[in-house]
Parts: C-alpha cells; sequence; structure tokens
C-alpha cells in the first residue's frame, strides 16, 4: 500500500490542493478523496492512504486530513476499523422515489439480483392498525408476508407486506424466494396505480439485526407504504426496515 498506490495511479491524482482557493483545504481533500471513490480508483473494501500519507502528497497538516477523513466517515462513504485503518464502504443503492416500482425491479435496473428469504407468510384476521391502513373492517382477513430482502445475496431490507387476501390469495401457492410478488399480483390482473410513501428514520431493533447482518441499534430507514389498485383502492400495507448503510433515497424536486 503506502506511496505504491499514488505511483500506481502515475501521477494522474498530482492535481492536487489549491492554497490560493477559498475553499477550505480539508473539502479540497474530501472533494479529491469522493473523486477517486467514484472513479474507482479507490474501490469498495480498499483501505485509502494514511493520514500521513495524504499529508505528505499533498502539503497539508494532518489536522487537516483528519478532518476530511473524519466527515466522510461521518457521510457513510468511508468506514474505520479499529487498528487496521480507513477503507472505502460499499455504495449505497439508491432508490428514485418517484417511480412505483418493486425490489426487484430497484434491483434489476442496478444490475442486481434480488432474492428474498420468506420468514412467514400467514392468512390472519386484520388488526385495528393494518385494517385503518387497508380501508376495511377488522378482522377482514389479510395475508401477512414476511420477508428478508437480499441484493446480490446481501440482506438489505426487512419487509412485512399486509395484503387484500381476495387480491393476493394466488400468491400463498407461490414460492417467492426467487419470484417478485408485484410480478405475481400482475399476473393475477392487479393494476398498480400508485402509491404513498413515508421514510422515518430509526434503529435496527434486536430481532431485526440478525436477519440483516448488522448489530442490533445500527441506522434505518424506516419506510411505509400503501399501494392502490386500479380502482383507487389499497390493497398493499407495507411496512420494512432498511439498512441504512446500504440503501439511500433520492428525489428529484421541481419549481
Ligand atoms: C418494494 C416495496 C414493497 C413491495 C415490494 C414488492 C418499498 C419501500 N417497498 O420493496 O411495498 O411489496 O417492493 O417487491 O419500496 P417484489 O415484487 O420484488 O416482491
Amino acid at each position: 500500500m503506502g506511496y505504491s498506490f499514488w505511483l500506481s495511479e502515475g501521477g494522474a491524482r498530482l492535481a492536487g490542493i489549491d492554497t490560493e482557493s477559498p475553499v477550505p483545504k480539508y473539502y479540497q481533500l474530501k472533494e479529491i478523496i469522493r473523486d477517486m471513490i467514484e472513479k474507482e480508483e479507490l474501490r469498495a473494501g480498499q483501505a485509502i492512504p494514511s493520514e500521513r500519507e495524504f499529508c505528505e502528497r499533498y502539503g497539508i497538516s494532518r489536522m487537516t486530513a483528519r478532518q476530511a477523513i473524519m466527515e466522510l466517515v461521518n457521510e457513510g462513504l468511508l468506514y474505520r476499523e479499529q487498528g487496521r485503518g480507513t477503507f472505502v464502504a460499499e455504495k449505497k443503492l439508491q432508490q428514485e422515489a418517484v417511480r412505483l416500482t418493486s425490489f426487484t425491479q430497484d434491483m434489476r435496473d442496478r444490475g442486481m439480483r434480488a432474492s428474498s428469504r420468506v420468514l412467514e407468510m400467514e392468512v390472519e384476521p386484520a388488526g385495528p392498525v393494518v385494517a385503518r391502513m387497508l380501508g376495511v373492517d377488522r378482522g377482514t382477513r389479510i395475508v401477512r408476508l414476511r420477508r428478508v430482502r437480499d441484493a446480490d445475496g446481501e440482506p438489505m431490507a426487512l419487509e412485512t407486506s399486509h395484503l387484500l387476501y381476495e387480491v393476493a390469495r394466488g400468491v400463498l401457492d407461490v414460492d417467492l424466494s426467487e419470484r417478485s410478488l408485484y410480478e405475481e399480483l400482475r399476473k393475477a390482473g392487479v393494476r398498480m396505480s400508485r402509491a404513498e410513501q413515508s421514510y422515518e428514520a430509526g434503529l435496527v431493533s434486536e430481532a431485526e439485526a440478525e436477519h440483516l447482518g448488522v448489530p442490533a441499534g445500527s441506522p434505518a430507514l424506516l419506510i411505509e407504504r400503501i399501494t392502490f389498485d386500479q380502482n383507487d383502492r389499497p390493497f398493499e400495507y407495507v411496512k420494512s426496515t432498511y439498512r441504512a448503510d446500504r440503501y439511500r433515497v433520492t428525489t428529484v424536486l421541481h419549481p
């Protein structure tokens, strides 16, 4: 590692820190590191050069290098391992929060393979919350489906879907570990017209930790969705816990 990293780049990275610039030096270094990650000169899991190496390469102080690295750690682009160094984190998957897509489709769009571990699939009476969300009477039959959603075999989210039984009963016989719920529902004639979704910050619980492969208390993105059919009737209410280290949502805002 060390200098070989810089040398192997054949000096391409020499364009450095502009000391005349009003932009703070630590910020310039952050942008340089960010750029290296984007161009995949530094890849996920790879150690970044040490603070000392950054100082020598760019003629900056230790404090400046430390601040840049610390901020990138806080932003989740880098992570530290005690006694081993600082590494590039896995890229977060982005979901554009405008299109009504399924998890399977989202992953496919990114060239990844979606799969699921079905933890539960039960027919049961709707409790008060689910009944309210789906606009049905308490006790109406629903299908409750709990799945760990994997992307390329790595856990990304834990989802609990509550579906109207009359709409979803066809999926009870389907092995959903390799199949998309939405594709199965479409085959059964369901047309999805829209969904309402909310996002909340949260923490991975004890019970979820094991399924998601992260320690309890890790940051999570809690998403709730109500999906409507062609008659504008809600047929699905989903609560999901996404790993905040792997997932990020973007939106396009218009004036
Ligand atoms: C997405 C949806 C979820 C839906 C699932 C179907 C969010 C937050 N949730 O994960 O509501 O049930 O897709 O996925 O986007 P599937 O068709 O791949 O089984």
